[in-house]
């Protein structure tokens, strides 16, 4: 790359990140490495491959120059040290907490995040002695308050799925290093065109690219980013040991979807605001959770440490589950799907579905309410969106 992209903006990052011309071919598009192995000239150069004498790939799990390529530009998005790519979202989590966390070892996790990860957190990884606590990380006092000395990682969701509520990086980030412990946050929600945690002082940044950062609901796909060289050496030696690692061909894919990310992420957020003002003046919908309303609790967190408020929203309608129901049945143009971050716009009912293997009083105490709707606005034309809801509304 001729340019330090560093030093450029995001759209441009967001389209030449990683999609340096093919040195042997010339080609535009990053050409696809579909190989599971790479031959060695000699086994003189195998011996100082696999010992790291010589740089080079080896082996798809241990590296591949597609996912490099794909590692190597979402780094450059989120400002981290490397990228580690994972076969999904969970994957860069599980994989994570795996690296750095130790028996006996204790995390405290904001309580409104993504069903499955609260659930890995509370049920798989406490079968081998690493434990939990959620609080609400809005609340940054309840942060410090749960922190104890075995206390290796603060896992933080902001803007949180599905409730919307944000936490302060920053504030979190200090409470964390103050008790010696690392600050992972889960940048799903905003992207980096919106977010860029480790610039506000988080260590480890994740993604689920299953949403914005590929945008085209056909992949599933993870990524973990460490804000230094110490952690991303230390949490590679796990990642390809434990296996979740990417496809090349869900790499090229998810490259693909990269190069319009920033144009994907804006034209949603424009959508967003409009459905947002628009819901929360029905009569028929109880309250809207969106960032970008003067209504939601940390609106003025959200302006200082986001550049927009993004996509997602929840509320309520009037009636509860029934009503929800109601409506969610009846849209057209919208699709009544989980998953988020695409260019089309999806709806679903969380108690029911994405965090449904939450107990309810837990999933009731994190403001995961039963009658709760969330959508992701997706990029159609306002007036047809606009539309949809009114006639789904009408069914409630
Ligand atoms: N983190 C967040 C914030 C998520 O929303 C999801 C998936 C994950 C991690 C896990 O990523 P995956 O393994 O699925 O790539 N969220 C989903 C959702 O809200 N509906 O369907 C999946």
């Amino acid at each position: 790359m001729a340019h330090d992209l560093d030093k450029l903006g995001l759209n441009t990052r967001s389209i030449h990140a990683g999609q340096d011309i093919d040195p042997a071919t010339g080609a535009v598009a990053p050409p696809l490495f579909q190989t599971s192995t790479f031959a060695f000239e000699s086994c003189a150069q195998g011996a100082a491959r696999f010992s790291g004498e010589e740089a080079g790939f080896i082996y798809t799990r241990m590296g591949n120059p597609t996912v490099a390529r794909l590692e190597e530009a979402v780094a450059v998005l989120e400002g981290g040290a490397g990228g580690l790519a994972t076969g999904s979202g969970m994957a860069a989590l599980t994989t994570s907490v795996f690296a750095l966390l130790e028996q006996g070892g204790h995390v405290v996790s904001s309580s409104s995040v993504y069903g499955p990860s609260r659930v890995v957190l509370e049920r798989d990884f406490a079968r081998f002695g690493v434990t939990s606590t959620f609080v609400d990380s809005s609340d940054t006092e309840a942060v410090k308050a749960a922190m104890r000395p075995e206390t290796k990682l603060v896992f933080v969701e902001t803007p949180a799925n599905p409730t919307l509520t944000v936490s302060d990086v920053r504030a979190i980030a200090d409470i964390a290093h103050a008790h010696g412990a690392l600050l992972m946050v889960d940048n799903t929600f905003a992207s980096p065109i919106l977010q860029r945690p480790i610039a506000l002082g988080a260590d480890i940044v994740m993604h689920s690219m299953t949403k914005f950062l590929n945008g085209h609901t056909d992949v599933v796909a993870g990524m973990i980013i460490p804000a230094t060289e110490e952690l991303l050496v230390r949490i590679r030696k796990s990642h390809f040991y434990l296996g979740a690692v990417m496809d090349p061909h869900q790499a090229w894919l998810v490259l693909r979807g990269l190069r319009t990310l920033s144009l994907r992420v804006k034209a949603a957020q424009d959508n967003a605001m409009r459905v947002a003002e628009w819901l929360e003046a029905h009569p028929k919908v109880r309250w809207v959770a969106y960032p970008g309303l003067a209504s939601h609790p940390q609106r003025d967190l959200a302006a200082k440490q986001m550049d927009g408020p993004g996509s997602l929203m929840s509320f309520e309608v009037d009636g509860g589950v029934e009503a929800g129901a109601a409506m969610l049945d009846h849209v057209k143009l919208m699709t009544l799907a989980v998953s988020l971050g695409g260019i089309e716009t999806l709806i679903q009912h969380p108690a029911s579905m994405t965090h449904a293997a939450m107990p309810r009083e837990a999933r009731l105490s994190a403001g995961i309410t039963d009658g709760l709707v969330r959508v992701s606005i997706g990029c159609e034309d306002i007036e047809d969106l606009l539309a949809d809801f009114e006639q789904a509304l009408a069914h409630v």
